[in-house]
């Protein structure tokens, strides 16, 4: 297994001398200046793939070895009439991502939002901060502060009435605080930050396209992006929709096995696969990770392996857990993805005999609690996540699996 860390660039707060500290060997990263729709010149590439893996004075070698994400245009998941320029315009980033050395690319096909949170900074009793969803708090965005149309019917009357309480109850600076979280995103995110305003026309756009249309659009963008992929050796892996279900009436279709079943039926390309972001998919009671794991083996050409809680009464809210703490059995997890590795040592296909794994979303702790960081992205957080792992991929190495 190859053990990876979130690099956001230069401006990023963990620095790549602390990124070495953390014994990764493997860094994941993108060209994330660049505006989806537009390709990736080779020279930018190879700049900056020189930056990360430059070893001067004797440093130890990192290699950028998984992008995450090249965008995929907001007109692709649309299906826009002229929107083939801009999947021409990503095929050319992976050509010149593959003439770099660079053949894993993680993408998603999440409309109008990546990964959605409600609470950036959620006290745990430890102290430490989380990221959290709130069903709650989504409720009172979508109905009282978004007022979206059509909104009510996704809700119960008592939903909606205990909603209407906690908008009353709420600060403006909470609200504020809330639609911002929504809104605007997270670091990394592939898609673009929204007003309020600017965010219900971005829905509007959607409100015609049910989940079947959707699929079409995903197919026909990679009907034309898989045969490249192939003829490069790139490995395309697609990332979970986060959190794996409806939100705001969009066509969200990457969240269960049964979905991912259907994407690989469609079109079995050996280089269409899967992030297996074992805390999005987990987040679902009905998604069984270790499982996944194993009937997705063969394409799951990376994984995040963080894990959530959710809350008893209410199982659309969740936390993110300690990375070996959550509702997730991990090590089952990590075992399976082993087991897959084994066996592609025995296979002629041509998949990456080790998985890239990485830890993901760490919690704000220690030191960090007083410094300016990317939520979830920090650094000590993810050197625990990545640490814990570690300790489980050594110990089923060497007990055999
Ligand atoms: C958030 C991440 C996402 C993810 C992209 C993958 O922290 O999980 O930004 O990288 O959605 O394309």
């Amino acid at each position: 297994m190859r053990e990876a860390w979130r690099w956001f660039g230069p401006e990023d707060p963990v620095s790549l001398e602390d990124l070495r500290q953390t014994g990764a060997t493997d860094v994941v990263s993108a060209l994330y200046k660049i505006p989806a729709g537009i390709p990736w010149p080779v020279e930018e590439i190879q700049s900056f793939k020189k930056l990360i893996e430059e070893t001067s004075g004797g440093k130890s070698p990192l290699k950028w070895s998984v992008v995450e994400s090249i965008p995929v245009h907001e007109h692709i998941k649309l299906g826009k009439a002229g929107s083939d320029r801009y999947i021409t315009a990503f095929i050319e980033s992976m050509k010149n991502l593959a003439a770099c050395d660079i053949s894993i690319i993680c993408y998603n096909f999440m409309p109008v939002i990546d990964a959605t949170r409600t609470d950036l900074e959620y006290r745990l009793p430890s102290g430490a901060r989380a990221l959290r969803f709130d069903q709650r708090l989504y409720s009172v965005f979508d109905l009282f502060i978004l007022q979206r149309d059509g909104a009510r019917t996704d809700y119960s009357p008592q939903e909606i009435e205990q909603a209407q309480a906690a908008f009353q109850r709420m600060s403006r600076q909470e609200k504020n605080s809330l639609a911002g979280n929504i809104t605007e995103g997270m670091m990394g995110k592939m898609t673009d930050a929204y007003d309020t305003d600017e965010f219900r026309q971005a829905l509007a756009q959607y409100k015609d396209i049910d989940k079947t249309a959707y699929r079409k659009n995903l197919y026909r963008f990679l009907e034309r992006v898989l045969p490249e992929a192939e003829r490069l050796n790139v490995k395309l892996a697609i990332h979970p929709d986060d959190p794996p279900r409806d939100l705001f009436g969009l066509p969200r279709i990457i969240c269960t096995a049964s979905d991912l079943e259907a994407l690989f039926t469609e079109l079995p390309s050996p280089s269409n696969g899967v992030t297996l972001c074992v805390g999005t998919f987990g987040s679902r009671p009905d998604n069984d990770l270790p499982e996944m794991a194993k009937q997705f083996g063969p394409r799951i050409h990376f994984a995040h392996l963080r894990g959530v809680k959710r809350d008893l009464d209410e199982p659309r809210s969740f936390y993110e857990a300690e990375h070996l703490e959550s509702d997730i059995d991990m090590i089952a997890v990590i075992r399976n993805l082993l087991l897959e590795e084994h066996s592609r040592k025995s296979r002629l296909d041509d998949a990456p005999l080790e998985i890239t794994v990485r830890p993901d979303h760490g919690h704000q702790m220690m030191d960090d609690l007083n410094k300016k960081i990317n939520p979830g992205y920090s650094a000590i957080g993810r050197l625990r996540g990545l640490a814990e792992i570690r300790g489980v991929i050594r110990t089923l190495e060497k007990t055999g699996v």
